[in-house]
């Protein structure tokens, strides 16, 4: 472990350094922040009504908006001075969020994916090439600072330029990929054809993230590219990759919750929800000096568990983000996923894992078309054959996900391969 003491505390030792942390961050965030000072002033608290991480629940939420309407800098809380790196995120519409780091939170920050790296049992022999973008993204630079952090070799090649990115991940002997679970698809499939054998590389571990994935996508990528395939979760919000990651045990993502509290609450009525039940994801950042966030709403989707885990860490397991609230799609009345069509499309061994979903509205109806290739052989002339196919995989939607898509079977390549995070969805609804 990178941090044994932290990522195996008591629970009991737990609370209370979160205890502890969350009085520093508030008395930080009201003294140093008018935004959160304003905040608590209209909820009628002061620093002195937090005592102990049970508290949490008496202080405000931030939302993504709250960054908005302060753009740039409104939401820091130590002079500009102190900040040394600036990231940015820019979403489909509106500004973007901007979020300031001291030194002190890149520390943080690199530790944090360290941790993670070194659970997947990367260590210091290993060079691992980030595949993640660089620039405000944070992925690029997060994943490369935690590599350096542990002492391996970092390949910094950013996005795209994928027959590049498979020359030098032969030619360097890159141990690990760190980049989006679909880019990763997409290097998979560049290798196949570039019919350098997969035993010349000598790639064995993924560090996965920055969009939803399913396990089935993880069987598609560990046997495609022969590795082990794991998860790493962050949003700009709070660092960037690296606020949690799985283990060798590939059971929950562990979060570390000595630095970034997470709590989980029911989206309606923002009430918490019992451990093990869905809801949304929500942070108090317990260490961060530029830009604390309380209580920030994620949006993401998820359970939390509290159970050791089978490696020895204490620290919080998260399930596989289900998706974002408002990635959730309303089809015909039923609440619909991404990820629950990519876990059927990628369970039925006759399809490509690339897919695409189009949502229109003909004569106030709502229309679900899926587009999605089929493996090259299972392609036939037989027109019935091509029919069942179409049939089954629209069955098994109706059976997961309640409603009938309609099928259109494309032609091998003809889904667009995505570099970073991948966009299934076009909702042509929203545009009316
Ligand atoms: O995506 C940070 C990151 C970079 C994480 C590289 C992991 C690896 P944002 O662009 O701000 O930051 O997007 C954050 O992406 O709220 C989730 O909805 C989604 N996301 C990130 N990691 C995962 C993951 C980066 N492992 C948003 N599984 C988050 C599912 C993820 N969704």
């Amino acid at each position: 472990m990178w941090n044994e003491t932290a990522e195996k505390m008591s629970r009991v030792e737990m609370r209370k350094l979160q205890s502890t942390r969350l009085r520093n961050v508030v008395k930080h965030a009201y003294h140093n922040s008018p935004f959160y000072r304003r905040k608590m002033q209209e909820m009628d608290i002061t620093p002195d009504d937090i005592q102990s991480i049970d508290d949490i629940v008496k202080l405000p939420f931030t939302v993504k908006q709250d960054l908005r309407d302060n753009y740039p800098f409104g939401l820091m809380a130590v002079p500009m001075s102190e900040i040394v790196r600036l990231h940015a995120s820019s979403g489909t519409t509106g500004k973007p969020i901007v979020v300031g780091y001291t030194r002190k939170d890149l520390a943080v920050w690199k530790e944090g994916v360290s941790r993670c790296l070194t659970a997947y049992g990367v260590t210091k022999d290993d060079s691992i090439q980030v595949s993640y973008g660089y620039g405000l993204f944070t992925g690029g630079l997060g994943a490369h600072d935690g590599v350096e952090n542990i002492g391996g070799t970092v390949i910094p090649m950013s996005s795209g330029n994928t027959q590049k990115q498979i020359q030098l991940m032969h030619d360097f002997g890159a141990k690990g990929l760190a980049c989006t679970p679909s880019y990763a698809l997409f290097l998979a499939e560049t290798i196949h054809e570039s019919g350098i054998p997969l035993e010349e590389f000598q790639l064995r571990v993924g560090a996965f993230g920055a969009e939803p994935w399913t396990e089935n996508m993880r069987k598609e990528l560990e046997e495609k590219l022969h590795i082990k395939a794991y998860d790493i979760y962050g949003l700009t919000e709070i660092c960037g990759p690296g606020v949690g990651g799985e283990c060798e045990c590939q059971d929950g993502t562990h979060l570390w919750e000595d630095h970034f509290f997470p709590e989980i609450v029911d989206p309606v009525t923002l009430q918490p929800v019992e451990p093990g039940k869905q809801g949304e994801l929500v942070f108090t950042t317990l260490t961060k000096e530029g830009m604390p966030m309380l209580r920030y709403r994620t949006r993401d989707l998820t359970a939390l568990h509290y159970e050791t885990c089978a490696c020895g860490r204490t620290a919080v397991r998260m399930d596989r983000i289900l998706g974002r609230s408002d990635d959730m799609l309303i089809i015909r009345g039923v609440n619909v996923f991404p990820s629950q069509v990519e876990a059927v499309i990628l369970e039925l061994p006759e399809f490509e894992p690339h897919y695409f979903m189009i949502i229109d509205r003909v004569n106030n109806t709502d229309t679900f078309l899926i587009q999605v290739e089929l493996r090259p052989d299972y392609y036939s002339d037989e027109m019935n054959r091509m029919l069942a196919l179409k049939k089954k995989i629209a069955d098994r939607l109706l059976s997961v996900i309640g409603i009938r898509p309609e099928i259109k079977i494309m032609e091998p390549h003809s889904i667009e391969r995505s570099q970073g995070k991948a966009k299934h969805v076009q909702d042509n609804r929203k545009l009316l």
